[in-house]
């Protein structure tokens, strides 16, 4: 499948975006804004763009702990994902969920749990629901390689592939879980083996180039889609910083990290777009564009005031009358 020029320069412009988002989420932290942890996809921005582009808005998606860009590209408002991420009124949970818990029904974004493993299990009850109502709805759910050593993970693929639910696992293989290389956690050499066991296609994908990842999640989608089933997809990337902002990543040789920032998604997808026949002053103009947003979208969060102590019981389940409770 080969993606039209026009299309490939949004998805540079998305990833650059993604880039800069993050970067600014980073900094600040850096500086204190940022309350809790914050866990961040760069390097990682090819998986989540070709995804994106690959899925519906009606599509039910389950991002992970890394997911920033792929939550403002299924369609949030960037300002109010940053103003969550800064744990301010304005976020699009109203602050309450940061960086690890941001949702949005609207676009079927199902949210983040801090459980690792425990949203492949929640995305069984979407992929069914969409097979129970009657609809071509697929749900993809992201998860990383160190996730996939849950128990939870077997539990719903197993189900899954009986039942032959509209569900993509998106493994998104950066090679590390916190500082456990995925060699010591894992005995298949590619962790896409692994669905095998289970009668499931699992697919390897260059997760660093853009097209490969798009194609991919296509096919797999689509597979769902005419319902036959679920498919696991290992995307091989790597994540430039360490588990969350400030870990300094020591367990990692420089060189490999060296290695894989020459691989960088985006300045990939910039030269086979030059290569193309794209004047690189095209692609400096996207890249101004994201400058004048993101000063916008950084301003918005910084001018959005925390929660109020008295909102602190709103919108949970206190709230909520039960027919038949007191
Ligand atoms: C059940 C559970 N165990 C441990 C943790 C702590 N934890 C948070 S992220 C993480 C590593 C996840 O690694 P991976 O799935 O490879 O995702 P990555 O962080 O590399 O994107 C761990 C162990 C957790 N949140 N939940
Ligand atoms: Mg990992």
């Amino acid at each position: 499948m080969e993606q039209g020029l026009e299309t490939l320069k949004q998805m540079y412009h998305e990833m650059v975006f993604c880039r800069r988002f993050e970067e600014e989420a980073h900094r600040y932290a850096e500086k204190g804004v940022v309350p809790g942890f914050i866990h961040l996809g760069i390097g990682q921005e090819a998986c989540q763009i070709g995804a994106v582009h690959a899925l519906r808005r009606t599509d039910y998606k389950f991002p992970d702990h890394r997911c920033h860009g792929a939550i403002v590209f299924f369609g949030t408002d960037p300002k109010r994902v940053m103003a969550e991420i800064f744990g301010r009124r304005d976020g699009i949970n109203r602050g309450r969920g940061g960086s690890m818990h941001i949702s949005d029904l609207s676009v079927r974004n199902m949210g983040n749990n801090g459980i690792q493993g425990s949203s492949v299990l929640t995305a069984l009850g979407t992929a069914f629901g969409a097979r129970y109502l009657g609809t071509d709805d697929v749900t993809a759910a992201f998860l990383g390689d160190g996730t996939l050593g849950e128990g939870a993970c077997h539990e719903s693929l197993n189900m899954a592939a009986t039942w032959k639910l509209p569900l993509v696992y998106i493994v998104v293989n950066n090679q590390y879980a916190i500082s456990t290389h995925c060699r010591e956690t894992h005995p298949q050499e590619q962790l896409a083996d692994w669905a095998r066991g289970y009668g499931v296609p699992g697919v390897v994908v260059d997760g660093n180039d853009v097209e490969a990842v798009f194609c991919a999640v296509s096919d797999a989608v689509e597979r769902a889609r005419r319902g036959e089933g679920p498919t696991v997809l290992e995307l091989m990337t790597y994540r430039w910083q360490g588990h969350f902002a400030g870990d300094p990543a020591a367990y990692r040789p420089e060189e490999e990290v060296r290695e894989w920032k020459k691989r960088c998604p985006i300045r990939r997808l910039e030269a086979r777009l030059t290569g193309a026949g794209v004047p690189r002053q095209e692609l400096q103009e996207l890249e101004d564009r994201v400058e004048t947003d993101m000063a916008e979208v950084v301003r918005f969060a910084l001018d959005s005031p925390p929660p109020g102590r008295t909102e602190s019981t709103r919108h949970v389940y206190r709230d909520r009358l039960v027919p038949g409770r007191d």
